[in-house]
């Protein structure tokens, strides 16, 4: 595995707002209340990593993408575990393809991953529609924020970088749009894999909205 990675991550919090939408049965991810205890965002591990740091309002992240750079939303997605289990199913990975439809809400909604324990580490594995070369990731955590422990950058011809690792931190605030910014990985990307450790902070599901790739396509 070949990395070069320049990073500024960034956690973004915004306003908390809206509840969990129906469901009854105890066992769903409702049960937690959402995230809002402030702290610090995760540390890196290594050096090659991330920085994490707070970041602009979220508005500013839906800036147009720099010239010859085209944005993108997940098209697929599997994860290790899922809370519905079929595709297409409430909190199945699939829940987390396309643009956000839960965020800017921080709620338990089934329109978003979550993964089927409540405690487990998990990974959600998203796929994008065309290669590029990485520039920017922003991840919508739309309930319980501040697991996601490790992303890594996935390439057609089974690259893998890892572009962020950390300890589960809470935000200040939910939803939060973690993002990387400045990528610079050697290889094409075209998947990413998202990795939420919920053992620590006691807060329950960690559930992933969208996530979005951005870059200079690959021919
Ligand atoms: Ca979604």
């Amino acid at each position: 595995m070949r990395v070069v990675v320049a990073v500024s991550v960034l956690v973004l919090a915004a306003g908390c707002g809206g509840s969990a939408s129906p469901p009854a049965a105890s066992e769903r991810p409702s049960d937690q209340p959402a995230a809002t205890a402030p702290g610090t965002t995760a540390r890196p591990s290594g050096g090659r990593v991330a920085r994490l740091g707070r970041g602009p309002a979220p508005a500013t992240v839906a800036t147009p993408a720099a010239p010859g750079t085209i944005r993108q939303w997940a098209s697929s997605a599997t994860a290790t575990s899922n809370y519905g289990a079929e595709p297409g199913s409430s909190w199945n990975a699939t829940s987390a393809i396309g643009a956000p439809d839960v965020d800017p809400s921080c709620a338990d909604d089934p329109k978003a991953w979550a993964s089927k324990a409540r405690d487990e580490r998990a990974t959600l594995t998203v796929r994008f529609p065309r290669p590029v070369r990485a520039t920017e990731l922003q991840v919508y955590q739309t309930y319980n924020p501040g697991q996601v422990v490790e992303l890594a950058l996935l390439g057609p011809d089974g690259q893998r970088t890892v572009v962020y690792q950390g300890a589960p931190a809470a935000p200040d605030g939910c939803p939060v749009q973690g993002y990387l910014k400045g990528l610079e990985v050697a290889h094409p990307v075209d998947a990413v894999a998202i990795t939420v450790d919920q053992s620590v902070l006691g807060t329950g599901w960690a559930e992933i909205d969208a996530v979005e790739l951005v870059g200079t396509p690959v021919a």
